[in-house]
């Protein structure tokens, strides 16, 4: 019915009326379910973002999560992230919405957050999870594509296209993990001046390096790299 003609994500897709999270589900599922196997839920009860923070999930978006079993060391887990964050971008795209990478883990429309990534991984399977506003209710100071469009629409279109997008970005990862990279940095909001939420560190978000890492340089001219993990930024 879905009719999705992808090489990897989305061979098999589990869909749910209501779950608690699709990551934690993807993870047990994990163990014995195939790479590319997508989890995608109407609503979840306890969406996750990170360090325990709470995802609003209710019906009306994509909350998805999908099993890769990628080629790289846990070190590359930014990858990953910059997978789902391009392919998000290029979903919006696709409903002529433009959308931007706010590092690490973040997609913004008009400076609000439209979708998050969560991408957590342990021996050799990364489970990517997702979720984009698209008809739902959001929280305040975030952003749906109905918001933007002005009318409803078609969940289905943008999971398909969503899935469509993770497959090719997918392949690149696997054949050129550098050139995801690549890609995230010219969706990414830079150039502007940032604060390293809890890590004393202001200054101007110039770059990312080929592991992901935030270069942000101080007024002193100091140069800080900042690793993907728990940290998040906020715009100044
Ligand atoms: P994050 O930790 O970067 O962002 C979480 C923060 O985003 C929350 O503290 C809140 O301020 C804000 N927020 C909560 N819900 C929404 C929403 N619907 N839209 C915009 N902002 C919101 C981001 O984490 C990663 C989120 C991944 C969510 C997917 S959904 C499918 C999968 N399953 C699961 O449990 N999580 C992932």
């Amino acid at each position: 019915m879905l009719s999705l003609q992808t090489s990897i994500v989305g061979r098999k897709v589990i869909y749910l009326r209501e779950v608690e999270s699709t990551n934690d589900l993807a993870k047990l599922l994990a163990l014995h379910e195939d790479e590319g196997t997508v989890i995608v839920a109407d609503r979840q009860t306890r969406g996750r973002g990170r360090i325990g923070r709470r995802w609003e999930s209710p019906e009306g978006g994509v909350w998805m999560s999908v099993i890769l079993r990628p080629p790289l060391v846990l070190e590359d887990l930014p990858k990953v992230v910059f997978m789902g964050a391009v392919a998000v971008v290029e979903t919006l795209e696709k409903f002529g919405i433009p959308g931007k990478v706010k590092w690490p883990n973040d997609v913004l429309v008009e400076g609000r957050k439209i979708a998050g990534i969560l991408a957590e991984g342990k021996a050799g399977t990364v489970v990517l999870g997702i979720g984009l506003n698209v008809n739902n209710p959001v929280p305040e100071g975030a952003i749906s594509m109905k918001d933007v469009l002005g009318s409803n629409v078609p969940l289905v279109d943008v999971f398909r296209t969503l899935i469509a997008r993770l497959d090719e970005a997918y392949s690149l990862l696997k054949e050129r993990p550098a050139s995801i990279v690549e890609k995230a940095k010219s969706r990414m909001i830079l150039g502007v001046p940032v604060i390293v939420v809890g890590e004393d560190i202001e200054g101007i978000a110039e770059d990312i390096d080929e592991f992901g890492r935030l270069i942000v340089r101080k007024p002193s001219g100091e140069v800080v790299k900042v690793v993907y993990g728990d940290l998040s930024i906020r715009f100044a």
